[in-house]
């Protein structure tokens, strides 16, 4: 195919309620959705970022200023490509991984759609519907924890992840585990909040028998999570320290993961995310998929990865209403634990026009 351009969309949306993490609340997601014109027809991607550059080093004007500055006039200039070739094409350009992501899933799906096949076929998909966990933020106090982890159980999710950080970590997960037993799948997130020297105080979850504890230290301590999972239980699980298939394989060869967390983003695409999940399957180690609080496209995009066989645990792939009172598309609705994966072509899923004019903010089209 050629490259015609691309609508560069931000949209804000905001959430049903806060979201809070170490690093931050969310009130609203803002984020960039990208539209290609090829010759092959259109194409939709999202891209992960948020606002500011407190989950990783991108953000949601940065993606914006490189997309359009280089990585959209690269494909330009590369006359006829396959989507296989986006990656090698970008690579010259370091880093930026959620902006090259955005643009390799516009283009996947319009190739995909000219071709009739769906991401979960492309990706090696074996199911029809993947199990769904929700991450649930860091609250005010305990009670407010307890109905809000009452009211995922009652809508059905099958795993529970809390926010962690130091002052919110033993106690809401005691608390959790006292109300709700010890039947329920529980992990925790640290988004990066810990340092090696709170090791003891980590070591203090492990009666909790969590499935794992993602992420405790700085995104480039990869050997600080290895010297931690000597003083831990709870498996470790890395999100933010895995940024390619490689770095998958250096963590897991140092002892410094027994779970990953795949988030296609943060590591240059889907087609990136689907090596990582080979990589594990190879090594044995377990895999799920993360979320960046995506709207449908994202998530349709998720929920075909999460149906590939290493995907042995439920992910954060919530249902649209988690997040969202409308959706930019249908909305993805849990059944029984699951959501199901989109069988049409491409993405199988589209923005409603009205539905993405209502929580558009601004548009760039951007001619390659
Ligand atoms: O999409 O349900 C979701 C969000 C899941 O907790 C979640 N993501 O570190 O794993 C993570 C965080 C990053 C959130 S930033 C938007
Ligand atoms: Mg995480």
């Amino acid at each position: 195919m050629k490259l015609v351009g691309v609508e560069l969309i931000r949209v804000r949306i905001p959430l049903v309620a806060p979201f809070r993490t170490s690093f931050g609340t969310q009130e609203a997601r803002e984020l960039l959705l990208l539209r290609v014109e090829t010759s092959v027809g259109e194409g939709w991607g999202e891209c992960g970022a948020i606002r500011e550059p407190v989950y990783s080093s991108e953000h949601t004007d940065g993606v914006e200023q490189v997309l359009r500055d280089f990585l959209v006039p690269e494909l330009g200039r590369a006359g006829e490509f396959t989507a296989n070739a986006v990656g090698p094409l970008l690579a010259r350009f370091k880093g930026h991984r959620m902006a090259k992501a955005a643009l390799e899933m516009a283009v996947l799906d319009a190739e995909l759609r000219a071709h009739d096949q769906s991401f979960a076929s492309l990706l090696g998909s074996t199911r029809d519907t993947v199990a769904c966990g929700v991450s649930v933020g860091i609250m005010d106090s305990v009670p407010r924890l307890l109905d809000a982890v009452a009211g995922y159980l009652d809508a059905g999710y099958l795993r529970i992840k809390l926010k962690i950080q130091p002052g919110w970590d033993v106690e809401p997960v005691r608390a959790v585990r006292e109300r709700f037993g010890d039947d329920v799948l529980l992990q925790v997130d640290a988004n990066t909040a810990y340092t090696l020297a709170d090791a003891r105080h980590l070591a203090r979850l492990d009666p909790f028998d969590l499935l794992l504890i993602e992420q405790p230290l700085d995104e480039e301590d990869v050997l600080g999570h290895a010297d931690l999972a000597a003083h831990l239980r709870t498996p470790i699980c890395l999100d933010e320290s895995i940024v390619s298939a490689r770095s998958a394989a250096d963590a897991i060869r140092l002892g410094a993961c027994r779970v990953v967390n795949v988030k296609p983003g943060r590591v240059g695409g889907y087609l990136e995310a689907r090596r990582v999940h080979d990589v594990c399957a190879a090594h044995g180690v377990p895999v799920w998929c993360g979320g960046m609080i995506e709207t449908g496209l994202g998530r349709a995009a998720n929920v075909a990865l999460a149906s590939l066989p290493g995907f042995t645990l439920p992910g954060d792939t919530s249902a649209s209403e988690r997040y969202f009172r409308f959706d930019v598309t249908e909305p993805f609705v849990l059944e029984d634990g699951h959501l199901r994966v989109p069988t049409g072509p491409g993405l199988g899923v589209t923005p409603i026009p009205e539905r993405l004019a209502e929580v558009a903010t601004g548009r760039l089209w951007v001619r390659s």
